[in-house]
């Protein structure tokens, strides 16, 4: 009897608890919980002890997307949950197979870049772990669930009591409680994922939504769903309902392209002087011009680089015109000839976009054109923008051996060798782009391999950026030697630059250095001008120093004079190099020279407010 009465009494519980709607919201959290913290640790992302608050925001996100079923009826809220949690779930999962694959997250301009989820292929398979069932383990239970419910309500007559008990005020009531539940549930949610996050970026994440450099420190910041929500707002914000420009605009902007084609000549005996060479574009991390053949205690800062020039064209006056893109910004602008933007990066704004690049281009004229950089492939938002750049190949982090391991990732000896090794497999001509790391803020490498003797800078951040330069230029010469000896030297254009300035804006260091006091002018040009040596195949221009000014917009038009490829059909702002014609250097911030006068903008933003200078008098 009392056996009974105690079966009764678990059945009756049993039935309570599956009245309560909270208990399948609290199964419902649980379950997703349990995935996005197990997607986390799956994912082994380089973390750090500064994201203490990551549960909170998971939970609260988790709450943001799920708070609106309590508005719903008890069954409609059942179902919502089960779909929500299907949806989630595939979610989570697939950017888990697609991170490792990609390192990086599915986004909207993955989806809608087919070819890149595609790129997935066979290797799909390979990236399916067994472990990976416990996503799915609610989904099996689910199935089991279904059928015990089915047989319970039938041999239940409870529903059709409750039923009979529902009269129009209880209901009214119960309407009302849900709205309250479902507004409280919101605010929870919101607060726990949005009141971490305000921390994370009052404290250590600074300016990381405005950057915007890396979809992996988004995640580190906002978690996975969070990451999710900020890139649908960042795409909505980008592309729907932007203004279109008007067929007035348009023309006007083909009218400045042609005009620009007419002052371009392609007529000289340097075009296509250098048809079917390899080109080899190294673009060099921090690589700053002013100590280009300068010296530190009698010892040489860039002793390579300095015997190169003696074989190459070097132009004195080459500007960087990156702005918040950094090197995703020189890369830009260097192969398609156009400007950055002025907030951002394009590689991270507009990688979904069509570009004339010097890659694609190169391309349909017979060559390989692959890009390598030993470091995280989705950093900079590099793996879809290499798409649509046109290369054949990004060679990332991946495909290196890490036998050097330096700053970030590494070392650039080993790099440089590395690649080169890889373009004995290459179909020639091709057309590869290098870009080094190892000379990345903060500047430090081990003492091991510090060769210069930085005497009075010893210790500071100025020596050690001198320090890994010496490192870098110590490359360059393993470099040209490992080309030699494969015979590349003589049937490649090799040419290097700087990507952009070292951020030590100090000028009391570079007084110190230099041995001179400089002036405002000195110093834009100091912090805006990058080296550029262009080395050709038959050593003819050896040892010309270009002081006409040149930026770095002008690679793409320079490189396609040298080989024969007209720019005539194409989009290009910047100067071709070899044609003779007037110089225009704008930089993103909105300086310019044209060899005559510098200008240099006002922070104001005023254009009457900035400084011109004579470049004859420095007046
Ligand atoms: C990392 C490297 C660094 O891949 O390109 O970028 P930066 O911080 O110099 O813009
Ligand atoms: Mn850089």
């Amino acid at each position: 009897m009392s056996n009974f009465s105690s079966g009764t009494n678990a059945a009756n519980s049993f039935h309570q608890l599956l009245k309560f709607r909270y208990f399948y919201y609290l199964v419902f959290l649980i379950l997703m919980m349990y995935k996005l913290v197990h997607v986390h640790e799956t994912l082994n992302i380089r973390n750090v002890d500064m994201n203490r608050l990551d549960d909170l925001i998971a939970l609260g996100s988790i709450i943001l997307v799920s708070f609106w079923t309590f508005w719903l009826p008890r069954r409609g809220q059942i179902i919502s949950l089960i779909i929500l949690d299907i949806l989630l779930t595939a979610l989570i999962y697939s950017d888990l197979i697609y991170y490792r694959y990609f390192q990086d997250f599915i986004t909207v301009p993955v989806l809608l870049q087919a070819g890149q989820v595609g790129a997935l292929g066979d290797s799909i398979q390979s990236l399916l772990r067994w472990q990976d069932i416990w996503f799915f383990v609610d989904w099996l239970l689910l199935i089991g669930w279904i059928p015990v419910m089915m047989i319970y309500r039938r041999c239940s007559n409870h529903g059709r009591i409750i039923r009979h008990n529902s009269i129009p005020e209880r209901r009214k009531s119960k309407v009302w409680i849900r709205c309250m539940t479902g507004l409280i549930t919101f605010i929870i949610g919101f607060s726990l994922t949005f009141f971490p996050i305000k921390h994370y970026k009052d404290t250590w994440a600074g300016d990381l939504f405005k950057g915007n450099w890396w979809n992996m420190s988004l995640y580190n910041i906002t978690g996975l769903l969070g990451f999710h929500a900020y890139d649908i707002y960042r795409y909505t914000k980008e592309h729907i309902g932007s203004q279109q420009l008007s067929a007035e605009e348009i023309n006007h902007l083909q009218d400045w392209f042609t005009l620009k084609q007419e002052d371009h000549s392609e007529q000289d005996e340097l075009f296509g002087k250098y048809k079917g060479s390899n080109v080899i574009v190294i673009q060099t991390e921090a690589l700053m011009n002013f100590m280009i053949g300068q010296r530190i205690g009698g010892q040489e800062v860039t002793p390579n680089f300095n015997v190169l020039m003696k074989d190459s064209l070097y132009y004195s006056n080459y500007y960087h015109q990156t702005g918040q893109g950094r090197t995703s910004d020189a890369d830009f602008s260097s192969q398609t000839s156009l400007h950055p933007l002025p907030t951002g990066s394009v590689f991270v704004r507009y990688p979904d976009h069509q570009f004339d690049s010097l890659p694609s281009i190169l391309k349909k004229n017979g060559y390989t054109s692959n890009a390598f950089h030993a470091y995280e492939p989705s950093f900079w938002n590099r793996t879809l923008m290499y798409q649509a750049l046109g290369y054949d190949r990004f060679y990332s982090k991946n495909d290196f051996t890490l036998d050097e391991p330096l700053g970030w990732s590494l070392g650039d000896k080993s790099f440089f060798q590395q690649s080169l090794n890889k373009m004995k497999d290459l179909q020639e001509p091709f057309y590869s782009f290098l870009i080094t790391l190892t000379s990345h803020h903060p500047y430090v490498i081990p003492k091991n391999i510090q060769e210069l003797d930085t005497g009075e800078f010893k210790g500071t951040i100025f020596g050690d950026y001198l320090q890994s330069v010496h490192y870098v230029d110590a490359a360059f010469g393993e470099l040209v030697a490992q080309m030699k000896q494969e015979g590349l030297w003589d049937r490649t254009i090799l040419y290097i630059y700087g990507d952009h300035d070292n951020s030590l804006s100090d000028k009391a260091a570079y007084e110190k250095f230099l041995g001179k006091s400089l002036s405002e002018l000195d110093m834009a040009k100091i912090m805006n001008q990058v080296p550029l040596l262009i080395h050709l195949p038959d050593r003819s221009q050896a040892s010309v120093n270009m002081t006409e000014p040149a930026g770095q917009l002008d690679m793409a038009p320079s490189i396609m004079h040298l080989l024969g490829i007209s720019t005539q059909s194409y989009h290009m702002m910047g100067n071709d190099l070899f044609d003779g014609s007037k110089r225009f250097v704008a930089l993103r911030s909105g300086a310019f020279t044209d060899g005559k006068l510098y200008f240099i903008p006002s922070p104001n933003g005023n254009f009457d407010d900035g400084s011109c200078y004579d470049l004859q008098t420095n007046q």
